[in-house]
């Protein structure tokens, strides 16, 4: 059992202890109690998030908005508090801690059909929707730059430079794929800087396995993992969504030729995403295939430049993890070239 559960107002005692999900960042376990109730505990990395106690202060002005807005008790998550009516732990080790009232519900890795993306994009668009009118200002920026692309490649140069584990030389294939494209991959925040795009209060970690869907009608119940909501892009909410479940590979797939991304899946979610987020602008409308490229591409900047300096950010299950990674996002991006246009279609199609 971890020890920190005992530190929550829990119903029952906990009887059960579990690893659950599969996040690259934090580390996720599920309690049952003998009182038939479930918990999720979830450690909060520090290393990724350096002030627990600012991001717990957004989780839970975020998850309170919500809650004015839906009817749903299952609509939105439910933070416990600690004993001493904190709504996160530290450990004597300085771990920290937090824990919420397990939904039930499921979560995929892949769609199991067009439907399961559409309801996903339910669940992204209605939440930027649900959150238009919150203040973005009284939100604390969890991780600094997070999806500022020309930030990324920045760190990037520089690891290059440093090349700290000698790694540099072995993946000039992917540094060159990269640097051709860093023009383009500055643009989104090029408009936002010059405030041509609106900043929004958005999730920034919209994969599709941070969606609770109902087991019985498969319909979106609600988000999940709301470290990163700050203020940013619609487009890379949108984009991320697609990077990550129009693909119709795993993200750290080795066959690189079943890498690609499927033109329905991507109609299904924008679909969605235009019907529960009513209000995007049409310049946003108008730019959304460029945020699924430029997400894609930012995400092999990343797990390229954790590659590079011995992977210390995303957690692996072997030396060359975030290297596969890497080569997986890049075919998607090569995928999404290709099919631009097709996609910039679709969204006329969609957006009537
Ligand atoms: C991380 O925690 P998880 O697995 O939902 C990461 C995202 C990446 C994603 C890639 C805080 O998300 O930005 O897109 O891995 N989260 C953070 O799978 O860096
Ligand atoms: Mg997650």
């Amino acid at each position: 059992m971890e020890k920190a559960i005992y530190e929550f107002k829990i119903e029952g005692e906990p009887v059960g202890c579990k690893p659950f999900g599969h996040g690259h960042i934090n580390r996720t376990f599920v309690v049952n109690t003998d009182a038939k109730k479930k918990y999720i505990l979830q450690q909060i990395n520090t290393y990724v998030f350096k002030n627990p106690a600012e991001l717990m202060e957004n989780v839970i002005a975020v998850t309170k908005h919500i809650k004015k807005k839906t009817d749903d008790p299952r609509g939105v998550l439910n933070f416990l508090k600690t004993k001493d009516g904190k709504f996160y732990y530290e450990d004597k080790d300085g771990q920290c801690w937090r824990c919420y009232e397990m939904v039930d519900g499921f979560c995929l890795e892949a769609p199991e059909t067009d439907e399961d993306f559409y309801e996903s994009a339910i669940a992204f668009g209605r939440f930027q929707q649900q959150l238009a009118d919150f203040p973005a200002d009284e939100l604390h920026e969890t991780i600094p730059n997070f999806h500022n692309t020309p930030d990324r490649y920045r760190t990037l140069k520089e690891t290059i430079k440093k090349d700290p584990c000698g790694l540099v030389e072995s993946v000039q294939e992917e540094i060159d794929f990269v640097m051709e494209r860093e023009q383009d991959a500055g643009i989104i925040q090029k408009l936002l800087d010059d405030n041509e795009l609106p900043l929004r209060v958005t999730h920034n970690d919209t994969k599709l396995n941070n969606v609770l869907l109902d087991a019985k009608t498969r319909k979106a119940l609600c988000v999940l993992d709301l470290d990163t909501v700050m203020p940013g892009t619609s487009l890379m909410d949108f984009g991320d969504s697609i990077r990550f479940g129009a693909a119709t590979a795993p993200e750290d797939t080795k066959e690189l030729d079943k890498m690609t991304m499927d033109l329905h899946l991507f109609e299904a979610y924008t679909k969605g995403f235009l019907e529960a987020c009513r209000s995007l602008t049409d310049r946003e409308i108008d730019l959304l295939p460029l945020g699924a490229k430029i997400a894609t591409l930012e995400l092999v900047v990343r797990f390229l430049t954790d590659y590079l300096d011995g992977s210390k950010y995303f957690k692996i299950d072997y030396p060359e993890h975030n290297l596969v990674r890497t080569r997986a996002q890049l075919k998607l991006v090569k995928d999404m070239e290709d099919k631009f246009e097709k996609m910039q279609e679709i969204v006329k199609k969609c957006r009537k």
